[in-house]
């Protein structure tokens, strides 16, 4: 496996490529142009510009997360089009730096959702939690903690200029069922996917966050079956999966390590982290250690390993320790995440058995 780091910028990151240098076995930077918003040209200069920063400190730039899709799309209105033509700009121009996968979602509205983003562990470190009971029928409520809670950091899908139309937004999606939603995203891949093909640019949709519906939302990337109807819509190994255990693993229905068998050719970036799931559906994020949560994430590194994956891994989110939640982006902290990418190419080695498979 081919690992990375999700890094958001120079001057939007308290972790900086020399802090990423560092930490054993990371080769590659997941980044983007974290200022754009949906639907906005992405200018060669500016991609370029990233590029070179990552390259001259030694790091692959293969994999871009996210390019966020309009919810135009999503929703299905005659302008789609127009933002699909500047999507479809932007995988070209990504291809010119030797971009190989972009990580996107089609969620509504919203990207990961938690009500509260530093919930003490019993160990005094702190982390992103879901409470079941305190999603309302009122979502304002919960942007507002989010965005407070933030900070001066920005987060992708929680952009405060979007979120202010909050209303607006939850009237436009009214009609948008969970069929329409799939047709949306047919659409946008039949239209995307060929591109992709003369790019050499696998698409790769990370699954909903929690993995059901929220707020009377549709979300159709939660499950073995709705990941299968997504694969087989357009067949195309362009066409592909990020596999977020983390946001999977939320529902203790989904068998993680039977669905990487199933899909692991079609999984071009894994994202690997633990939720602990409490019995009331509420979860909280922990360490990548199996024992400390609900993800048993060894057997997750095992079935990767035992198909010769060699796509891209990064440890997702990580509990904010010793004190860095003063100055760290929710979730995007530098310890728990350094000690995640350890912990999981201790698993691989291990399981590679010095035969040095990559
Ligand atoms: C990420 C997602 O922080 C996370 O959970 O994995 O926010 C992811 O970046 C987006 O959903 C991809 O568009
Ligand atoms: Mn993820």
């Amino acid at each position: 496996m081919n690992m990375t780091w999700r890094w958001y910028g120079e001057g939007n990151d308290n972790i900086t490529l020399d802090h990423i240098r560092q930490i054993p076995g990371v080769m590659g930077i997941v980044w983007s142009l974290h200022d754009k918003v949906a639907g906005e040209v992405w200018e060669m200069e500016r991609i370029q510009e990233v590029a070179d920063q990552i390259t001259s400190k030694g790091f692959s730039t293969a994999v871009v997360e996210s390019v966020n899709v309009h919810d135009d799309i999503k929703i299905g209105l005659p302008s789609r089009d127009q933002y699909i033509d500047i999507y479809i700009d932007t995988i070209r121009k990504l291809a010119k730096v030797g971009v190989k996968v972009i990580c996107y979602n089609f969620m509504p509205v919203f990207d990961w959702t938690r009500t509260e983003l530093y919930k003490e562990l019993p160990d005094g470190s702190n982390a992103l939690f879901y409470e079941k009971a305190a999603i309302t029928d009122d979502p304002r409520q919960m942007v507002d903690r989010i965005l407070k809670g933030a900070g001066k950091f920005t987060m992708p899908g929680w952009e405060p200029e979007r979120l202010a139309r909050l209303d607006e937004l939850f009237a436009a999606y009214a009609d948008v069922t969970e069929d329409k939603l799939f047709d949306n995203l047919k659409y946008f891949l039949e239209r995307i996917i060929p591109v992709c093909e003369e790019s050499d640019i696998k698409m790769a949709i990370h699954p909903d966050d929690p993995a059901w519906p929220i707020f009377g939302l549709p979300r159709i990337v939660r499950s073995r079956e709705t990941i299968r109807r997504i694969l087989d819509a357009v067949s195309s190994p362009y066409n592909g999966l990020t596999f977020c255990t983390g946001s999977l693993g939320s529902n203790p229905e989904n068998d993680l390590p039977a669905m990487i068998r199933e899909f692991h050719d079609r999984i071009h970036f894994a994202h690997i982290r633990n939720v602990k799931v409490f019995e009331n559906g509420d979860f909280i994020e922990v360490s990548h250690r199996g024992k400390d949560g609900s993800v048993d994430v060894p057997e997750i590194v095992r079935a990767y390993h035992e198909n010769g994956y060699q796509g891209y891994v990064r440890p997702d989110h990580g509990r904010h320790l010793w004190g860095e939640e003063k100055n760290c982006r929710p979730g995007y902290g530098l310890y728990d995440r350094a000690l995640g990418v350890m912990y999981l190419l201790g698993v691989w080695d291990s399981l590679s058995q010095g035969k040095g498979v990559k």
